[in-house]
């Protein structure tokens, strides 16, 4: 990474607005020079500290759900520029993605989703920079390689998972990627009427088994859990590592008119699940095989589940980087409460239970409670910094509140503008925070951009960390509909530039201009294509209606930024092709004619002239 630019520089930016500052404090206008001298000061200090030079680098990559966009963005911080999108679950025209036959094939017979919670892989229970997993509400949890910031791989539906929103969290040493059902439904899925909800429908809580090598991923195991609503989960490390927790509401489980039949009892419950202990049973063969995926049942299999009672319908729940306390509290109280694992392993132990769920015992909420933190209004999510600090989202106050672990004596508030959702700081719910640098992640953000309309520009506000009082930087757009964030250190990934022709073992690909043709097995169709500066190989192609074609481009550049794009318009063919990299697109051609085709990706002087026909003659 490049150097900061020079004090000398800043110097001279500050000097320019403090000038301005002046001139605009002494005119006959301006009210109360001084104050106004002061905050343009406070404006300049943001400046410097969100300012990335031309030619400078970010210190830090930010990976934000897209939700409902079915893409993950990617941001530097501390510009907040948007670098990247990634399409996960939505077809993305721009590169390519779910046009040709390999992404298609992952994406299957979707062409949606809805992402929340990004989870960068951990080693230790610190971020790796080896892979991002993130869920989508339909049962799947997708697979993004760092090494080239693409999707590998998108598992599911997952059996008996209904609404996957409480994923996709890994464990400490990405052994699992867990999630758990935000709607319950009857398990195995057959109808079953509605009324029955309360004893016939389940929730499931699930792992998802992750290759350690490959970050290959396979179903692990599942548990079956009463009808409630499990919404956010946080993995336990150090102390708590093993663990694995779950917020539920509706634990009345009641169906219709949620926001009054859900909110009747006092608190709601945070599910303790034991996944080795849950791994174990699964090994010792006590698991029942439901929709081809092994399940434990607690009745049958006690100790793998406790519940924790917490503040009536929660939201996110957090652990501390030391594992030591479980943050979770009612979306709608003005505390938050801080849970001690110490306390709840006590209990478990000492069987200080008030009842069970479904088999499932219920620990005392005053037994394991440590703190119940007055952080304001709409608690939602918490992180964490390096210095035993912990910043707490408040929707309904729309702030950050910043809080001590331990004396639990809340330190510093700062507005967000508006209705703050999730929020990240840097590496903050690793065992190991940064610090530095916070994001809140906003719901609404009327005003706060140029109108562009009834639907609103989204906005993050990034916020410094890094000293008592928190200070409110910029605000930035953020891609729709922002959930979940994680901020990891740019040094910790080394994305390459070029696929490796070594690497390279396609069936199909081709590295001569001489080797690229056309090949025919019947009405079946293969060319071979070389996509290079600046010609696409071969530049013409005779078909027939009815061949099944088969394209594979193999583009041969191992130059770094070299795409080339591969547009057949009236076939709705878009494929791009990375340096080294080959892919696949097979189309029936039905309608006679000739269609050009031409390289989407501006490549070189003569990009214009990357063109050729094919040409489909009646059968
Ligand atoms: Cu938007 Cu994590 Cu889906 Cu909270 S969730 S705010
Ligand atoms: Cu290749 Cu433009």
């Amino acid at each position: 990474m490049r150097e900061k630019p020079s004090a000398l520089l800043w110097w001279g930016l500050a000097f320019s607005i403090v000038a301005l500052a002046i001139a605009v404090a002494c005119a006959p206008s301006a009210p109360q020079g001084k104050k106004v001298a002061t905050a343009v000061s406070d404006l300049a200090v943001a400046a410097q500290k969100t300012y990335v030079a031309p030619g400078d680098l970010d210190e830090y990559y930010m990976f934000a759900s897209g939700g409902h966009s079915g893409n993950v963005y990617v941001y530097g911080v501390p510009s907040m520029r948007h670098l990247s999108t990634i399409p996960v679950y939505t077809p993305y025209p721009a590169t390519g993605y779910g046009f040709d036959d390999e992404s298609k094939a992952m994406l299957g017979r979707f062409t949606w989703g809805d992402v929340h919670h990004p989870s960068l892989s951990e080693t230790k229970g610190d971020y790796d920079g080896r892979w991002l997993f993130v869920n989508d509400m339909n049962g799947r949890v997708a697979r993004i390689d760092l090494r080239d910031f693409k999707t590998k791989q998108i598992l599911g539906p997952i059996p008996n998972i209904s609404g996957n929103h409480a994923a996709a969290f890994v464990t400490p040493n990405t052994e699992y990627s867990m999630m758990a059902s935000r709607f319950s439904a009857p398990v195995p899925n057959v109808p079953k009427p509605i009324d029955s909800y309360a004893s016939e429908y389940k929730g499931i809580v699930a792992a998802i088994k992750v290759d350690p090598a490959s970050g290959e991923m396979s179903l692990g195991w599942e548990i079956l859990m009463p009808p409630f609503d499990y919404d956010l989960g946080d993995a336990g490390k150090v102390a708590s590592e093993g663990w694995m927790f779950w917020t539920s509401y509706n634990t009345e489980r009641a169906t219709g008119q949620l926001e009054v039949s859900a909110s009747q009892r006092d608190r709601d419950y945070i599910a303790a699940v034991d996944w080795r202990a849950a791994e174990k049973a699964v090994a010792d063969g006590k698991a029942d095989t439901i929709g081809g995926v092994k399940v434990l049942d607690p009745k049958k299999v006690p100790g793998i589940v406790y519940f924790m009672p917490c503040g009536k319908s929660p939201h996110g729940v957090d652990v501390s980087p030391d594992g030591k306390y479980v943050i979770g509290s009612g979306k709608l109280q003005g505390v938050t409460t801080a849970f001690n694992w110490e306390k709840v392993q006590t209990a478990i132990r000492n069987q200080d239970f008030s009842g069970d769920e479904d088999g499932i015992p219920v620990l005392k909420y005053e037994s394991i409670k440590d703190a119940e933190v007055p952080v304001g209004l709409g608690p939602l999510h918490t992180q964490f910094g390096p210095d035993g600090y912990a910043y707490t989202s408040l929707f309904v106050d729309s702030a950050i509140a910043k809080w001590k672990l331990g004396t639990w004596e809340v330190v510093d508030k700062v507005p967000m503008s508006y209705s703050i959702g999730h929020l990240s700081a840097a590496e903050g719910d690793t065992v190991s925070p940064d610090g530095k640098y916070l994001v809140g992640l906003n719901k609404l953000s009327h005003g706060r951009h140029l109108s562009v309309g009834p639907s609103q520009p989204e906005s993050s506000q990034l916020v410094d960390i890094s000293e008592e009082k928190m200070k409110l930087l910029y605000d930035a757009f953020t891609e729709p509909e922002p959930h979940y964030a994680q901020i990891i250190k740019a040094d910790k990934l080394h994305p390459i530039e070029v696929y490796p022709k070594e690497e390279n073992h396609h069936p199909l690909a081709v590295w001569d201009v001489k080797d690229a043709g056309v090949t025919r097995n019947g009405n079946q169709v293969t060319v071979k294509m070389v996509a290079v500066r600046s010609t696409l190989w071969p530049t013409s192609i005779a078909v027939k209606a009815g061949d099944v074609v088969k394209l594979a481009i193999t583009n041969i550049e191992q130059t770094t930024d070299e795409l080339h794009g591969f547009g057949l318009l009236d076939y709705n063919i878009n494929v791009v092709v990375d340096p080294g990299e080959t892919k696949t697109v097979t189309f029936k051609v039905d309608k006679p004619g000739v269609f050009p085709y031409y390289c989407t990706n501006f490549c070189s002087a003569l990009h214009q002239e990357m063109q050729g026909y094919l040409v489909v003659d009646a059968r």
